[in-house]
């Protein structure tokens, strides 16, 4: 050892690995406009598709007339139903059990719903042989109200399902009926509420939303006659998902199918889904033999491909006098639109809407959702969100504070006095999950002591006086929330795809010299997994980050793996690549015990490679072994250096946090002021500090928009009234807020490296702290609950209803 020799801090930080706020390998390309997108790829030859799409809402398509359009210069093709009947293709399955209309068949169900796709040499072109293809319609009666939608004179709207009294999920109460879906125990549960001193019951609306990622919804289909090949560029946040499902449908062998998704810009559950333009631009490929590219517009994404949301959850809890709660009784009526197409876990028809206790030691609980098809667009995608634990979230957390201010409580002491207390994990909730692990008390309190919750409740306390001497016209609320997110499904025990269970996976395979590549079954959407990666290896094997590659999104070198979304990831994938990592080490310590000549048991783990157990100065460098495995390795043993794991978690993992928003609202024009908010996140070890600070802001960024303005609106007729930017709200830097990030660090105890997910959460905890931040605000005036999103207008409607403007 000498001054030259790198001190272990020194070793530790060259590494750059867990914990370390390494900077985001992929910015390199995306911040020079240099990403390779679905639109960047630009094949020989290729042909684009556009879609004819209804002005409806529910008509009968009573013919389709595609001569003009034929002859307009330069269209090759237009595809119908009937096209798509020759390869058994019309209809295709959901990820929900329903069937969906590829092309319009008989009918259509919902405004811009896809009729026919008119395939030319360019965009333009294809655009004008749509405006060629003369569709009739005859206009039928639409059924936009989900409310309305069993009433016994309600239009039938799936004629496909006529007589059929079960669906995917059981039984059927009415033709626009998809499903029932029950949780707990009825008869406990309303033994509770007959015993309590105190119930609150209220109806909680989480209107229909809209990931809307910035790239939209894309694909591009190449098929080679002569090898009999498919191959998919698409905008898939689960490739491996895609090849297998088209395999089924389509028949043609796994082997021969290709899918790739190169980079993606922003997925947000948009991508999860299957779309006709998917179908249509592989079918069309087939046809003209020429590769074909579909590509979704702004109008087009946003309304047809995957909503979120609808859920309209009738809420009531029971407690005693001192605010303990004691029961929890949710009923959900969802909208789905004209197909059941929710990307849920096949037997989770509405997700994991029963992690609804939340936080809480709930005794008894009992949930019951109604799906019902209506004339809107199909979809129900976790936008940000594990499987509908958003609406969940949103549920518990507006229904806590209504308690709290039946009960003339503090929200924040309501929920200190019920949370699950840190002692009790594992726990096992009365709705059937088992939380890994939690420290919630001291989130809370850690949250409550950096906001000076005191102090602001005070400052509220006198703002209110001045606002009722006349003094002032703003009203200030206080939003509290805490949330449990369930994330990293799952167990495939629980969790599939049509089969298909939710495992992930991980490849590593090191070269002779000592760098190495990774390559993982999931597929970052911006989430910045060839940063994370390759951080959580260096960490287990000592290869510095920078020098693993990572890669993903090709299914023909990406081991077999289920993708991205619900903030699986780390959780599921995270876990496989520390699995591999630990192989790798396995076979490493082998070799180092025979090149240092002692047993194995007698080395230990050093940072970058091996030491012997009291001799510091006997040790062998990870990179050095890399160059043993492969020209020099023990008698006996096999060359190389490279591992595979498939990880099937044991459970799922529970990320929570505390939220505080600050907000001001003057009364005359509804105007609001996040004056403050602060998010604690608990999502176990943390890999890298800086993209988990990223992933709240911009998650924070999404729930700040849902509740206080995104919305997909409908008129009576069922025309979308929020088609475009111009009516959808999409917070630019001049409306967002500035975040305040902190955390607690509860490590999950079945994950190999303790890691949670982060991805979602900021949207599961931020709406319900923005909306009850609005109903905070109000309540001192008599407002109980006012419904989402909270735009000025509504702020300003809801001053008018309770009489403090004129
Ligand atoms: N992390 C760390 N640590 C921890 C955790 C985590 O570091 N502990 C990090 C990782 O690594 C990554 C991130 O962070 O990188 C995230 O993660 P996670 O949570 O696991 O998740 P993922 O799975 O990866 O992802 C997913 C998510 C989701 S789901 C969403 S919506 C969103 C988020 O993610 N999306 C997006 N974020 C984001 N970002 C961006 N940029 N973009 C996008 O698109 Mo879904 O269901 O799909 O709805």
């Amino acid at each position: 050892m000498n001054d030259m020799t790198p001190t272990r801090e020194q070793r530790e930080a060259k590494l750059e690995g867990m914990g370390c706020k390494r900077k985001r390998v992929e910015d390199i390309r995306f911040t020079q406009g240099r990403g390779q997108y679905v639109d960047d790829v630009k094949l020989p030859g290729m042909l684009h598709g556009d879609f004819v799409r209804s002005p409806y809402a529910h008509a009968r398509v009573k013919s389709i007339n595609t001569e003009k359009a034929l002859k307009v210069p330069g269209v090759l093709a237009v595809i119908t139903a009937e096209t798509l009947k020759t390869v058994n293709l019309a209809w295709m399955p959901t990820l929900a059990g329903d069937v969906q209309m590829v092309l319009a068949d008989g009918k259509v169900l919902f405004q811009n719903q896809e009729v026919a796709f008119v395939v030319a040499t360019d965009r333009y072109t294809a655009d004008d042989g749509i405006n060629a293809v003369e569709v009739e319609y005859e206009q039928l009666e639409p059924q936009i109200d989900p409310f309305t939608a069993m009433d016994p004179g309600a239009p039938v709207l799936r004629e496909d399902l006529t007589g059929k009294n079960t669906g995917a999920h059981g039984p059927r109460k009415h033709h626009n009926h998809i499903f029932e879906w029950t949780v707990g125990d009825k008869d406990l549960t309303d033994a509770a509420f007959r015993k309590a001193d105190v119930t609150i019951k209220e109806m909680i609306s989480y209107h229909r939303t809209h990931p809307s990622p910035l790239e939209t919804c894309q694909s591009l289909c190449s098929f080679d006659k002569i090898k009999g090949e498919l191959t998919i560029y698409g905008t898939f946040q689960a490739p491996h998902v895609v090849r297998t499902v088209v395999a089924l449908i389509a028949k043609i062998p796994e082997h021969k199918i290709h899918v790739i998704a190169p980079d993606i810009g922003g997925g947000f559950g948009n991508k999860v889904g299957v779309y006709p333009g998917y179908v249509c631009s592989a079918v069309a490929s087939i046809v003209t033999g020429k590769p074909v590219k579909w590509v979704e517009d702004r109008i087009e994404n946003l309304t047809s491909t995957s909503f979120a949301r609808d859920y309209h959850m009738t809420t009531e809890i029971a407690a005693t006098k001192e605010g303990k709660v004691t029961g929890l009784r949710v009923h959900v009526l969802a909208d789905h639109g004209a197909f059941d197409a929710c990307a849920d876990p096949s037997k989770w028809p509405a997700g994991f809407m029963n992690i609804v206790t939340g936080s809480y030691d709930f005794p008894v609980a009992h949930l019951a959702v109604d799906g019902v098809y209506t004339n809107k667009a199909p979809g129900g995608v976790a936008y940000r969100c594990s499987f509908r634990v958003t609406e969940a979230a949103y549920c518990i957390e507006r229904a806590m504070d209504i308690l709290a201010q039946k009960l003339g409580m503090d929200p924040a002491e309501l929920r200190l006095k019920n949370f699950i207390k840190a002692e009790q994990f594992p726990y096992q909730s009365a709705l059937g999950w088992e939380y890994d692990s939690g420290d919630y008390h001291t989130a809370m309190k850690q949250m409550m002591e950096k906001v000076d919750y005191a102090g602001l409740r005070k400052e509220q306390a006198e703002k209110r006086e001045a606002f009722r001497r006349g003094e002032t016209r703003e009203i200030m609320g206080l939003g509290v929330s805490f949330f449990t997110e369930i994330v990293g499904a799952g167990p495939s025990k629980n969790c599939d795809i049509l089969g298909i269970a939710m495992f992930d996976s991980c490849e590593i395979r090191l070269h002779p010299t000592g760098s190495g590549v990774a390559r993982v079954g999931t597929k970052s959407q911006g989430q910045g997994h060839e940063t994370t990666w390759a951080q959580i290896i260096a960490t287990e094997i000592g290869i510095p980050a920078d020098d693993i590659t990572v890669e993903e999104g090709n299914t023909d070198t990406a081991p077999y793996g289920l993708g991205t979304y619900g903030s699986r990831s780390t959780p599921v994938a995270g876990a496989a690549i520390a699995m591999a990592a630990r192989k790798i080490k396995a076979k490493a310590q082998m070799i180092a015990a025979y090149k240092l000549e002692v047993h194995e048991d007698d080395l230990e783990w050093d940072i970058d490679g091996f030491r012997v157990k009291g001799l510091p100065e006997k040790v062998l460098g990870m990179k050095d072994i890399c160059w043993i495995a492969y020209n020099a390795p023990p008698p006996g043993m096999e060359p190389g250096l490279e591992a595979v794991s498939y990880y099937d978690p044991p459970n799922m993992t529970y990320p929570f946090g505390a939220y505080l928003c600050v907000m001001d609202i003057d009364v005359d024009t509804g105007v609001y002021k996040v004056r403050r908010f602060y998010a604690l996140d608990d999502c176990g070890t943390r890999i890298n500090p800086m993209i988990i600070e990223g992933q709240v802001h911009g998650g924070l960024t999404e729930a700040f928009a849902i509740a206080m303005g995104q919305e997909i609106r409908y008129d009576d007729t069922g025309n979308v009234m929020s088609g475009s930017f111009v009516d959808f709200f999409i917070p630019t830097a001049v409306e967002t807020p500035k975040w305040e990030t902190d955390f607690t660090v509860t490590p999950s105890p079945h994950h190999p490296i303790g890691a949670k997910g982060v991805g979602e959460s900021p949207n599961v905890g931020g709406v319900p702290c923005f909306s009850n931040a609005v109903n905070d605000a109000f309540s001192f005036l008599g407002s109980t609950h006012i419904q989402m999103p909270h735009d000025y207008w509504r702020n300003w409607q809801a001053a008018k209803a309770l009489g403090v403007v004129g």
